[in-house]
């Protein structure tokens, strides 16, 4: 019996989920000729346990809905093609473009589809062309990253073990830990458990909020003000002068801001924000945790600075426990001398290039689209639509007809991770990495991306095999002095800490960011805990319609009432239909949607935010019922 079941143990994979989300988590897979077994990897004791949308890869991986073969449109219809037909008509494609205007007429678009290293290597084939188009900056975390690397000159790590360990306070500025980060639960019950508490400053009730030992509602965007108001309170505390290159301008900066300005853009009472330094003093030391929705704003990086600055008043440098955590680079251990370098670059911005197109030189020619759905997931993502459809030849990369595929003249499959063998995930939370195996055989003609590019590349006459550096990737990661192995396949690195290993000075911020004000009410687009990003295809309980929340007070003045039809309206005129809840939890001024569905990006503009970063929440609607 015994024998048996370490027989049947034996035959799991070490994999790795390769969703854009923090968790990054180790798994095990396994296929049985007919069906695929996800289970836990704790071997990375942060994936003890798996959430719903990592275990449905299973079903994903064997899905009908995956593409089989490449996809070349004709007459208007996509006509199922061989490899050879499609990948010769791209490669003439890209060898008319390169010779008429220049390699910069190729654009290559990447997402966060999946975090797997080898992605990174597929511009190798653009370095051996001589350059190409790259987006500038990312539909996530840029503006938020953005500011903290002006105040910090870097973007923190916090390891989440000194918070579990060390933090009595965890502080969650919006973060939806519930719903887009449930492996971070156990680690806040363990600073509970030692008598800390978790608190959540949100604009709506949530998950997180209903778990949060104290929660306190925010205007959205004005969370920088909430910071600034308290670090007006805190000039005479000692310690954080030494910390700051800027003391002085930062101290004439905290002067010249009014508070009762300071509380009307968070709104906040001078009660409830003394409640919120109250708490943050008497559970020191307290990590900061910003959410990605709190910077998708065109002020994101102002909000950072200033919890930032929030951050160092109350002594997050003092010891481990102390802090601000965001997101960190999943990548910093894929090896540097590896990375593509193509000579002759130009970059869009990757949350308006659609509106680019038109004026620029040289044109693009050709569009290469992978592990990313713009028709979905970028601001103005009708615009995008629109785009696709004018440029001269676009491609897209998946393993679903995806939005985005359906609007490209090709259409090429490629297999999900479960099919590829030796390649490493990092994560943007934790300090561990995954060598991940092939559970599965590849399903109907799909190829792995990397190579795909090699045969490409094979098809130009240039000799780069991207499939070789990936090997080549492999034996490095695997020989890396950095990494110390936990498990099969489970590495860990002893990554340093920002907050207690580095002597690198603060520059705090020194003016108030604008808040912009519009017509109508403000749409902020939030992440579900049932899918990740574009990906709801396969998610259960996605509504048809999608559901608009909104305040009680709105819903009054609007005369909209629960379960009503309304349809949302944008400045540009686009429109959705929407079923209304009315939450109670809502102030005046704006309302929630779920992200990640059809339709719901044609209500916003391509506007860029500082660092490149895409400012959803800039989104403003009026409702009319329906
Ligand atoms: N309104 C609104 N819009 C948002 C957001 C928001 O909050 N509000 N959030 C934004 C954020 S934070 C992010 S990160 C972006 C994410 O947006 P995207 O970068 O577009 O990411 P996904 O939708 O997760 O995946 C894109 C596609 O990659 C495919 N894919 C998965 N694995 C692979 C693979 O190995 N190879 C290839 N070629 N394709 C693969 C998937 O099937 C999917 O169709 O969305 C942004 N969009
Ligand atoms: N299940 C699941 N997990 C995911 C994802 C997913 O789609 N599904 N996406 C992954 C990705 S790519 C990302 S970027 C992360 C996103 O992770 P989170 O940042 O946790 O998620 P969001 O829903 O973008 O934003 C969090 C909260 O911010 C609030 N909020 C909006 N504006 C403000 C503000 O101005 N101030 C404050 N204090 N709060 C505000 C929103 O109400 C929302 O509840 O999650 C990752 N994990
Ligand atoms: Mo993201």
């Amino acid at each position: 019996m015994r024998g048996a079941k370490a027989m049947q143990e034996h035959r799991f994979t070490t994999t790795a989920c390769p969703y854009d989300c923090p968790d990054a988590c180790a798994m095990r897979g396994r296929f049985d000729g007919g069906r695929t077994i996800l289970a836990p990897n704790p071997d990375l004791p942060y994936s003890a346990f798996l959430c719903a949308k990592g275990l449905r890869w299973a079903e994903r991986a064997t899905s009908p809905h995956r593409l089989a073969t490449p996809l070349l449109r004709r007459n208007g219809r996509h006509e199922a093609v061989s490899w050879e037909e499609a990948l010769a008509t791209l490669a003439g494609r890209i060898s008319g473009a390169v010779s008429s205007h220049g390699p910069r007429s190729l654009f290559y678009l990447n997402g966060t589809g999946s975090m797997y290293f080898s992605k990174l290597l597929l511009p190798h084939l653009f370095e051996a062309l001589g350059g190409c188009t790259l987006r500038e900056g990312n539909q996530c975390s840029a503006s938020g990253g953005f500011g903290l690397a002006e105040s910090f000159g870097e973007v923190p790590v916090t390891r989440p073990e000194f918070m579990a360990g060390h933090s009595r306070g965890v502080l969650l500025w919006g973060r939806n830990v519930l719903e887009t980060h449930t492996h971070a639960v156990p680690l806040l019950k363990r600073v509970r458990e030692r008598g800390g508490e978790i608190a959540s400053i949100e604009i709506r009730e949530t998950p997180t909020t209903r778990f949060s030992d104290r929660w306190w509602r925010i205007n959205p965007g004005g969370d920088w003000a909430l910071a600034a108001w308290m670090c007006k309170r805190l000039t005479t505390k000692e310690g954080w002068r030494e910390r700051a290159t800027n003391s002085e301008a930062f101290g004439r900066a905290l002067k010249s801001l009014d508070d009762g300005e300071l509380l009307e853009a968070a709104r906040f009472s001078s009660e409830d924000a003394s409640s919120v330094l109250r708490w943050l003093e008497g559970f020191a030391p307290v990590v900061h945790y910003a959410a990605f929705g709190a910077q998708r704003y065109m002020h994101g990086d102002a909000q950072f600075r200033w919890i930032g600055a929030l951050a160092t008043m109350l002594g997050a440098f003092d010891g481990p426990g102390a802090g601000l955590a965001f997101s960190k680079d999943e990548h910093s251990l894929f090896p540097k001398e590896l990375l593509p370098a193509p000579r002759d670059v130009r970059r869009l911005p990757v949350s308006a290039w659609q509106t680019r197109l038109d004026d620029i030189d040289p044109p693009v020619e050709v569009m290469i689209i992978s592990c990313a759905n713009p028709a979905r997931q970028s601001p103005g993502s009708d615009l995008v639509v629109d785009a696709l459809r004018r440029l001269p030849f676009t491609v897209c990369i998946d393993f679903i007809m995806s939005d985005t595929a359906h609007e490209c003249d090709l259409v090429l499959p490629t297999t999900t991770f479960l099919e590829e063998e030796g390649d490493w995930l990092g994560s943007y939370w934790h300090n561990y990495l995954v060598r991940t195996g092939r559970v599965l055989p590849p399903r109907g003609e799909a190829l792995e991306e990397a190579e795909i590019f090699t045969r490409l590349a094979c098809e130009l006459g240039l000799s780069v095999d991207i499939m070789e550096k990936k090997r080549e990737m492999d034996r490095l990661m695997l020989t890396s002095p950095l990494l110390e192995q936990v498990g099969e396949g489970v590495y860990r690195w002893d990554e340093p800490d920002y907050w207690t290993t580095t002597e690198r000075k603060v520059l705090l911020p020194e003016s108030a960011p604008t808040m912009h004000a519009g017509k109508g009410l403000r749409l902020v687009s939030v992440h579900k805990s049932g899918y990740i990003n574009g990906q709801s295809w396969d998610a259960p309980d996605v509504p048809d319609r999608p559901v608009i929340s909104v305040g009680p007070e709105d819903a009054d003045s609007l005369g909209l009432a629960e379960g009503d039809g309304t349809v949302a309206r944008s400045g540009r005129g686009a429109e959705l239909e929407a079923t209304v809840r009315v939450d109670p939890s809502i102030g005046a001024g704006y309302c929630v949607i779920a992200q990640g569905t059809k339709g719901v990006n044609t209500l916003l503009d391509p506007l860029v935010a500082p660092g490149f970063g895409a400012p959803y929440a800039e989104g403003r609607v009026t409702l009319r019922r329906k």
